[in-house]
């Protein structure tokens, strides 16, 4: 099986310590093209894997023994299954007659994931007398093409593996003999793949509601071929709203749309149709667009049902570029250029905002980054992922686990993509990287360096109702933590320090990112302050936006 998984492309395994998966362990080891992490903590292994995926594009493994171990998978199964991102756990079980007898480690994995993987498969056990060559190469052909997206989306994918004892290649305590294996375990001449998939790429019918001159297209996460759809939309004449997962950032794209649309959409901005690509988050005011009244056209790769208001006129599973490629349009030059002067006029009072005054806050951070010359930015949920959305213009791969927006495994997502991207930035909140902070103890498998926006607990919940209405707000919601999270990192052997100005994080991120290792800036940032800041920025922004219409 893990032959035939190196046949396939597969590069990586994360492998987390244990005795039932010693097999899985030596065979990935012994395999020279792939790398083995040893990860302890399953949970972090996981998504380690979610970031290496998303970064590489092809699935990570991970291997896991027996027990709560295949537990700790579950969330990032839940955001892999959400996000569409590749991922192939192999768990190793008791053998059946060990099963539901109460015996030691043994739990019941079977669907475990229930329906949040792409598929299941109770492998079985590799008994010496069965042939089983075609049965696993076969078996591990179609893991990764559902894994791809074969029949469904890209998703997990989970293989339970039983094993006897002995676990390991020798008994030399008497429990069981060793019988060699018989039968020929050759894959096919030169290295091929046993069976291969391929995923067609529909192209969705010309829909008569493209044929207008005012459309608008919210270039949602991962936009997979940013140029072609941008070449497009420039043909048709219509602004495209690239949020900061889009890959389409650095571009001739509105990016400022938060704080532009901060008050109602007035008549002279109101479009004909609004086409939405992919799952368009954070920002709740951009997601209002998709509630406007005028035909409203959903299109997805993959056929998700990316509708939360309820309000799209059509759900097209197709390719966005090929689909726009197909539409005639009737460009309107005006339209195009109002949106461009608006969003120029709205960054340059956010950035004239933010550059004036020396306080440091999520959003002058995430302005700052724009400075810096990171090779990939992996962002927190919470605030960092709002911030970079509403204030990080440069161009480049932003990744986010937004699929179901925890804050767990963040730390552990940023050095799985650092294993792909050199030069990988990370921005988390506090809490996000504090719920994590047990990835620092592993190895780091590429130069990272973790921006931490310390507010001593969670800003995000002074935006929402609980702060005006919840009795005990600050330790029900907030909760402080009241750490020194640079002894913290140092503790797991981190080059970490408190940055007290902006110059400071610029220099110190960007020198970090040169010297290679892990590092960790912490950045203490007042939530008060930071608070009057959001107001002022929207203020401004609504006070350029009326001077405008
Ligand atoms: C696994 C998980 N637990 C809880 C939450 C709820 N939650 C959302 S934001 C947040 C606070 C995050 O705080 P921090 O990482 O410091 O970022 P900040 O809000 O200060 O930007 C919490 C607890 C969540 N999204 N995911």
């Amino acid at each position: 099986m893990v032959d035939e998984l190196r046949r396939h492309g597969v590069t990586l395994a994360l492998v987390s310590p244990g005795s039932r998966s010693a097999a899985l362990a030596i065979a990935f080891d012994e395999a020279a093209e792939i790398e083995v992490r040893i990860v302890l903590d399953e949970r972090s292994a996981a998504f380690q894997a979610i970031g290496f995926a998303r970064a590489s594009g092809r699935p990570a493994v991970c291997v896991s023994t027996s027990g709560t171990a295949v537990a700790n998978y579950l969330p990032a199964m839940v955001e892999a299954a959400r996000s569409l991102v590749p991922l192939i756990a192999m768990t190793a079980d008791r053998p059946p007659e060990l099963r539901a007898v109460g015996a030691n480690q043994t739990v019941d994995q079977v669907g475990m994931f229930g329906d949040r993987v792409r598929w299941f498969c109770d492998v079985g056990l590799a008994d010496a007398g069965f042939d089983g060559n075609v049965y696993w190469r076969t078996l591990v052909s179609q893991a990764v093409a559902r894994a791809m997206g074969h029949g469904r989306s890209p998703g997990p994918v989970h293989l339970n593996l039983s094993f006897r004892e002995p676990t390991v290649p020798v008994s030399d305590d008497g429990r069981a003999a060793v019988e060699p294996y018989r039968h020929s375990i050759e894959g096919l001449p030169d290295g091929v793949p046993w069976q291969t998939s391929r995923v067609a790429k529909p192209v969705g019918a010309v829909l008569e509601q493209l044929n207008v001159s005012r459309g608008l297209v919210i270039a949602g996460e991962g936009i997979e071929d940013p140029v072609g759809l941008l070449a497009e939309t420039r043909r048709l004449g219509w602004p495209v709203l690239a949020t900061a997962l889009s890959n389409m950032r650095g571009g001739p794209v509105v990016t400022s749309y938060h704080h532009l649309l901060v008050d109602d959409v007035s008549r002279v901005m109101m479009p004909e149709a609004v086409v939405s690509i992919g799952r368009i988050g954070p920002s709740d005011r951009l997601s209002a667009l998709t509630s406007l009244d005028c035909p409203q056209i959903q299109i997805d790769r993959w056929g998700q049902w990316h509708d939360p208001r309820r309000h799209s006129d059509v759900l097209t599973q197709a390719d966005p570029t090929a689909t726009l490629g197909l539409t005639e349009g009737r460009p309107d030059p005006g339209w195009l250029e109002l949106w461009s002067a608006l969003d120029t006029r709205v960054r340059d009072v956010l950035d004239e905002r933010l550059d004036d005054g020396s306080d440091l806050t999520g959003p002058v951070i995430a302005r700052s980054i724009s400075e810096v010359g990171w090779g990939a930015l992996s962002v927190a949920s919470s605030m960092p992922v709002r911030d970079v959305d509403a204030h990080t213009v440069k161009g480049g791969r932003v990744f986010a686990n937004r699929g179901a927006s925890g804050i767990d495994g963040f730390t552990s997502t940023t050095l799985g993509i650092a294993g792909v991207h050199p030069r990988t930035l990370g921005l988390s909140g506090d809490l996000s990287f504090l719920h994590d902070v047990s990835a620092l103890a592993g190895g780091y498998p590429g130069d990272v360096v973790l921006i931490v926006v310390d507010n001593n607990g969670g800003g995000l919940f002074d935006l929402l109702p609980p702060a005006t209405h919840a009795p005990a707000f600050e330790r029900l919601f907030v909760a402080p933590h009241d750490k020194d999270l640079v002894a913290v990192a140092s503790a797991f052997g981190a080059g970490a320090m408190t940055i007290e100005s902006r110059q400071q994080l610029t220099e110190e991120t960007e020198s970090r990112l040169s010297e290679g290792g892990a590092h960790v800036l912490v950045v203490p940032v007042d939530r008060e302050v930071e608070l009057k800041q959001r107001r002022e920025l929207d203020e401004a922004a609504g006070m350029a936006m009326s001077s405008l219409s």
